[in-house]
């Protein structure tokens, strides 16, 4: 991407430059805090903690917070819907909630105060994305419960970047606008994102005759070879962010113009690895299950949180010069990890066989069944081209190549099944491609 030219900016250089020993003593004097303020006012911490035998006192060090026991999806699901709140109901000014696959919602809510905090996270994740003052930001989040949405406008908004609020969905109208409007920055989970340069691309309309040069994704994963593809497309750059609603939404990390890795907001955030079976803190660069303790939320502050997700972090300066900790891309919770005949299995692992072949389009769609006392998984594939459909061995040829590909990055035997393009369903939000036919 050569031709966009994306500039090292900071929100607020002072704290993203900060020294570890500086970034430690802030998250120190914040967690003691916080850890005081969820046992005086969370009933549910109150027990947890005396449960543990740990007082607010006894955390005297960054290491003493393994003394408390993470907090999980089911503690928040067991106090649904208000519970874990720390303040009034009065004092909440704004609720979303995450849409969860099943079952009741996850319901958070924020002060005025956290609202300040939020829009401040995303505005430096905006900002080190490439965003300015210049640009014109369409969002096409869903607005809702869901945080993606308001947390990108808010955030964008303090930056003073002008906020386009059209919301997912509609999409040709989406691709008028982002070409009427001199749409520069398009914000999108990354399907939706490449779903719109398939329709801008239908509607005739070319990479020139738009001003797009920058796309904010998140909300799910994104390989590199998708990113490609999606940058090829319509000529813009591209940059990851990541968030969590029980978090705060959108602003927690994201990536900067060297894409080495997403700076994490360590002074509202405070990230452990740990091994997501035995929960024992991994060391300093390790893969594994991310914990999340937040710092400065006042009205859904959580100690310990388990996300599910699975990184590592990297503490060495960035290029940019930001100190803050850089986490990888997820490669995918582990709740998305499926186990196929003893393998595991992560759906982001296939995403980069797929968007690396020829005659191959990037939509797919993996189905998991059950045949007999084990589990099989059929990769469904769009062909670029139908007509390879009409030349059969050339489709046998190219069905072959799939699965001897996925054979080797997977180490296991999949049925690879190539469809016609435009047969496999398109997303406006999170993508849903794991068709599990093991529960029904
Ligand atoms: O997706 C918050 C968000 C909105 C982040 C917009 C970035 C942009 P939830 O709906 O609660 O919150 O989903 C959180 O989504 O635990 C990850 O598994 C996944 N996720 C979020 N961002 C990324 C990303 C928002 N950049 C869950 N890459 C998280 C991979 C992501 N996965």
């Amino acid at each position: 991407m050569e031709h966009i030219k994306i500039e090292n900016r900071f929100w607020d250089r002072e704290m993203e430059t900060l020294s570890r020993k500086e970034i430690e003593k802030i998250q120190l004097e914040r967690l003691q805090a916080i850890v005081k303020y969820c046992y005086e006012r969370v009933p549910f911490y109150t027990k947890r903690l005396d449960d543990a035998g740990v007082k607010p006192e006894d955390i005297r060090a960054l290491e003493d917070i393994e003394r408390i026991p993470p907090t999980t999806k089911a503690d928040l699901t067991a106090n649904y819907p208000y519970g874990l709140f720390a303040v009034p109901r009065k004092e909440v000014v704004r609720i979303h909630a995450s849409s969860g696959t099943t079952g009741k919602p996850t319901v958070v809510g924020y002060t005025r105060k956290d609202l300040d905090t939020w829009s401040e996270c995303v505005a430096r994740v905006a900002t080190m994305a490439g965003a300015t003052d210049e640009d014109v930001a369409q969002i096409s989040f869903g607005y809702g419960l869901f945080t993606g949405a308001l947390g990108l406008h808010y955030g964008l908004e303090k930056i003073g970047a002008s906020v386009v609020p059209i919301s997912s969905g509609n999409t040709e109208k989406q691709v008028m606008v982002m070409k009427d409007f001199g749409t520069t920055a398009l914000i999108a989970t990354p399907s939706y994102g490449l779903y719109m340069t398939e329709v801008a691309r239908d509607m005739g309309i070319k990479r020139e005759d738009l001003k797009l040069r920058l796309g904010i994704f998140g909300s799910e994963g994104c390989t590199p070879e998708m990113r490609a593809q999606i940058e090829e497309n319509i000529g813009i750059f591209v940059s990851d962010n990541y968030g969590m609603s029980e978090l705060i939404g959108p602003g927690v990390s994201g990536e900067c113009l060297y894409r080495e890795g997403l700076h994490f907001a360590e002074d509202h955030f405070l990230p452990e690895i740990v091994d997501p079976d035995t929960l024992e803190r991994k060391a300093h660069g390790e893969k594994g299950e991310l914990i999340v303790t937040t710092l400065t939320k006042q009205a859904f502050p959580l100690l310990r949180y388990r996300t599910k997700d699975i990184t590592r972090l990297n503490y060495e300066t960035c290029k940019c010069g930001r100190t803050h900790a850089r986490m990888d891309k997820t490669t995918g919770r582990s709740d998305d990890m499926l186990k196929i005949k003893g393998v595991n299995v992560f759906p982001s692992q296939i995403e980069s066989v797929i968007m690396g072949l020829d005659k191959i389009s990037p939509h797919y769609q993996l189905i998991v069944r059950r045949e007999g006392f084990s589990d099989t998984l059929e990769v469904v594939v769009e062909l670029a081209d139908a007509s390879v459909l009409e030349r059969y061995s050339e489709l046998e040829a190219l069905q072959k190549q799939v699965r001897s590909k996925l054979h080797v990055v997977l180490g296991l035997d999949t049925k690879v099944s190539l469809v016609e393009p435009r047969t496999i369903e398109r997303f406006q939000g999170k993508a849903k491609r794991i068709v599990d036919l093991r529960k029904k």
